[in-house]
């Protein structure tokens, strides 16, 4: 595929998400990775360009939720369309740290924390995706259970923000003690080091390089 048909194809794909269309999401996404287009294009300039444009047009209240919970059901299908390609190879794979991942109590956003997941499995990391509108006192429990040293915490609304406070504090009370990602759109640097957290993310795609940062080496170490 060249240059403007690879831009043709991301396009068509962004307005399919829009449209909530999860047979052609799918579709297109396959297509798009046959001819070529890297998966984290596919993810980044089709997927979630077109989440976004669903996104603007609820603000502007010319979509509803159920339009707004098509448009994120083709989305998430087509993430599943795209994450195999993403994923890392069978010798690393599952080699990683472990990595407590979920939405905070309140919130069911759940399409920005998937593309956390997808983008830290193909990196290598384990991840365990406890959903969303997760307890505190859950997360804290799945750490201690699973004896990870790190969490990812997501939230999209400023409501579900004092939530995300509280499951960093109780994380923080908990011996060992993990370190903390935090994302979302509410959230800025300044805002996630007052809730306590360790490290912020912007979008799913630093997330691996935000905890090797932290951790000072990769989860092949
Ligand atoms: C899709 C959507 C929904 C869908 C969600 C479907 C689903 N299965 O997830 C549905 C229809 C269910 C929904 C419901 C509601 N929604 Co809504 N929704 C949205 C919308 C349009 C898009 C969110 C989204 O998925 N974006 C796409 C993803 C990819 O982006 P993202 O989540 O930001 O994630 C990226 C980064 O933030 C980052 N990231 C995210 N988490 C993490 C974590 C880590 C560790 C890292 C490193 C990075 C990271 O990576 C991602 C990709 O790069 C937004 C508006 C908008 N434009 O954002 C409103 C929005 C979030 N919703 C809103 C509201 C109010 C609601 C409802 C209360 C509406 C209602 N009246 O019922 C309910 C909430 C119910 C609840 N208790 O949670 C408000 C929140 C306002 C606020 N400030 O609090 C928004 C902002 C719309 C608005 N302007 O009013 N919603």
């Amino acid at each position: 595929m060249d240059g403007s048909g690879m831009k043709e194809s991301l396009d068509a794909l962004a307005r399919a998400v829009m449209e909530g269309l999860e047979e052609e999401v799918v579709a297109r996404c396959r297509k798009s990775l046959e001819g070529g287009v890297e998966p984290r294009e596919v993810l980044r300039e089709g997927l979630c360009r077109g989440m976004r444009l669903a996104g603007e047009l609820y603000e502007r209240h010319e979509y509803f939720l159920p339009e707004l919970l098509l448009a994120s059901e083709a989305m998430q299908a087509g993430m599943h369309a795209v994450a195999p390609a993403l994923r890392p190879s069978e010798s690393t794979e599952g080699e990683g740290a472990t990595v407590v991942l979920g939405v905070v109590k309140g919130d069911v956003h759940e399409i920005g924390k998937n593309l956390v997941k997808v983008m830290l499995e193909a990196e290598g990391f384990r991840v365990v995706d406890m959903g969303v509108d997760v307890p505190p006192e859950r997360f804290v429990e799945e750490l201690h259970k699973r004896g990870a040293a790190i969490l990812a915490l997501s939230t999209m609304m400023t409501t579900t923000l004092p939530a995300m406070r509280r499951t960093v504090e109780l994380a923080r009370e908990t011996e060992p003690c993990p370190l903390v990602i935090v994302g979302g759109a509410p959230l800025t640097p300044a805002l996630a080091a007052d809730l306590g957290a360790d490290g912020y993310g912007e979008s799913a795609a630093s997330a691996p390089s935000i905890i090797r940062a932290l951790v000072g080496s990769g989860p092949e170490s």
